[in-house]
């Protein structure tokens, strides 16, 4: 295509986009001072140099060479070689405007063998420059302990999350990442995501390590209705052990703050029955407050001790006790997508997703009886009910009293035909549209009272996307999984603006 044409195009999608922003109205921003703006990674999807310099092999390495795990083959031995690229990623950042940038440590490239080994020098040496890098730019780092990936070590010698074991190695990790990193770094995230990694290791077997029951997925181990409880039950107490570690030897020194992040799906009732509103928040209480409510409220949710009974493991007086002191300084909220909730308990339900008693026999999809929550992506689980973001801010913001908040994912997939032309590799107006509706809607909660501090895209760059491999297309910024080479889409492009717009200049002369 012509330049002039493409220049137009891109003005064109541009005005389009923006015009419909009701947030600029009066140049008043409803973002608070020092908000954060920034684009969200993590290292399995990012890094590659799965065995440079030292790294030991995680639970993602052993799994993604498995033939038949990942749709298109492919695997995050290179991913987006951002060990290597990390300074011109950096630069992108800049670019953008951006004052944060989420990433994740390899545990396995800091400890290959957990606490059974030693640490790797180079693995520190690389986060050092990572962080060094952002800071030298003004972009606060925002970093995620484990993102998924554990060292294969643990899951051979005591099966990873269903050993109490795992609190002492995480422990150790979380205080060798404190010492190193954490004059630097003030703000950490413990997990990212444990809903979807239980779920998905212990009840599907979809993820590593595969486990599951014959009626739930294809496996050759495992137990459904049990392992995900006592994975989960680890896990909060591993995240205890780390928030207090976190506030009795380093806090008051490095003045940082310590969260967990959730994936948050808002369940919509599917009908104004009674059935279904309780539906509707027993979904949520089984998907979320699963791990939330133990690590604010000191306890699971009530629904869950009704309906597990004894498949809950309980926490003794000593876990509740420590429970209670650690909690956390912020609740990270990785948003994009909603789903309709339908009852189960006083109507049938066909045996299959969501009726299960695991998940509080409460059918969530996004689509039931051909009711359609919002529009379908390219995406299987992802349709766009931009009111959610509201819905599941303020649903939370009312739960656990107003906590901050960041939303530390939000963002949309895309495939990319074949052979793109320029055009097709650019002309990412649906991330736009997408972007700016779910802002709005955030924009709205905040407007309200929610106590948000910050936002993240997922995600700078495509990247290797679990399961979907290289397929789906997440990056403000295209690569080129050829030559590595990344180009800037339209949305790169309406984000810098965005950020402008919305980075309150009043705030800066007063910080
Ligand atoms: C998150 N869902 O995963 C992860 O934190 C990222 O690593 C990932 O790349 C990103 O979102 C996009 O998928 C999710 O089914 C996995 O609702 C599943 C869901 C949502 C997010």
């Amino acid at each position: 295509m012509e330049f002039p044409l493409l220049l137009l195009l891109f003005f064109s999608l541009f005005f389009n986009a923006t015009s419909h922003m009701l947030l600029l109205k009066n140049n008043t921003s409803p973002f608070p001072c020092n908000f954060l703006f920034g684009t969200s990674s993590s290292s399995y999807q990012f890094e590659g140099a799965f065995l440079s310099d030292g790294k030991g092999l995680s639970n993602w390495d052993v799994f993604t060479h498995k033939p038949g795990t990942i749709m298109d083959g492919s695997n995050g031995d290179i991913a987006v070689d951002h060990y290597r690229r990390y300074q011109e990623d950096v630069d992108l950042m800049q670019f953008l405007g951006a004052n944060t940038y989420r990433f994740s440590l390899s545990w396995a490239r800091i400890l290959p063998k957990g606490k059974f080994g030693k640490v790797n020098k180079a693995g520190i040496d690389y986060y050092n420059r990572l962080i060094d890098a952002l800071l030298q730019r003004g972009i606060e780092p925002f970093v995620t302990i484990t993102h998924y990936d554990i060292p294969q070590e643990l899951e051979d010698r005591y099966k990873g999350w269903l050993s109490p074991k795992i609190q002492e190695d995480f422990k150790y990790y979380a205080d060798i990442c404190f010492k190193n990193f954490g004059d630097r770094v003030k703000y950490w995230v413990t997990f990212n995501e444990p809903n979807v990694a239980i779920v998905r290791g212990y009840r599907t077997g979809l993820w590593p390590p595969q486990r599951c029951s014959a009626s739930f997925g294809n496996c050759s181990h495992g137990d459904s209705e049990t392992e995900p409880f006592i994975a989960a039950s680890n896990l909060i107490l591993s995240h205890a052990s780390v928030v207090t570690l976190y506030r009795t030897k380093y806090q008051k020194k490095q003045g940082g703050r310590i969260g967990i992040v959730m994936n948050a799906i808002w369940f919509e009732p599917l009908s104004n029955s009674r059935e279904d509103k309780l539906a509707a928040e027993r979904a949520q209480s089984f998907f979320m407050n699963w791990f939330l409510d133990p690590i604010i409220l000191g306890n699971y949710p009530e629904e869950m001790h009704e309906i597990l009974g004894p498949d809950l493991p309980s926490f003794s007086r000593n876990d509740k006790q420590k429970l209670k002191t650690s909690g956390l300084d912020f609740i990270g909220v990785n948003h994009y997508t909603s789903y309709y909730a339908k009852d189960c308990i006083f109507s049938a339900c066909e045996p299959g997703k969501g009726s299960s008693r695991t998940e509080g026999f409460a059918l969530n999809s996004p689509q039931i009886n051909g009711f359609s929550i919002g529009q379908p992506t390219e995406l299987d689980w992802l349709y766009v009910h931009p009111e959610g973001m509201e819905k599941i801010v303020t649903y939370i913001k009312n739960r656990y009293n107003n906590t901050p908040m960041f939303i530390t994912e939000n963002g949309l997939g895309t495939l990319e035909k074949p052979n793109p032309t320029i055009e097709d590799i650019i002309n990412d107006v649906k991330r736009v549209e997408y972007l700016s509706s779910y802002l709005d809607s955030l924009a709205t909660a905040i407007r309200k009272g929610a106590n948000v501090r910050g936002y993240f895209v997922w995600s700078l760059l495509d990247n290797f996307e679990w399961t979907y491999g290289y397929t789906i297309r997440f990056g403000l910024h295209r690569v080129d999984y050829a030559t590595l080479n990344r180009t800037r889409r339209f949305s790169a492009l309406w984000y810098k603006q965005f950020i402008a717009q919305h980075t309150n200049k009043a705030c800066l002369s007063s910080s």
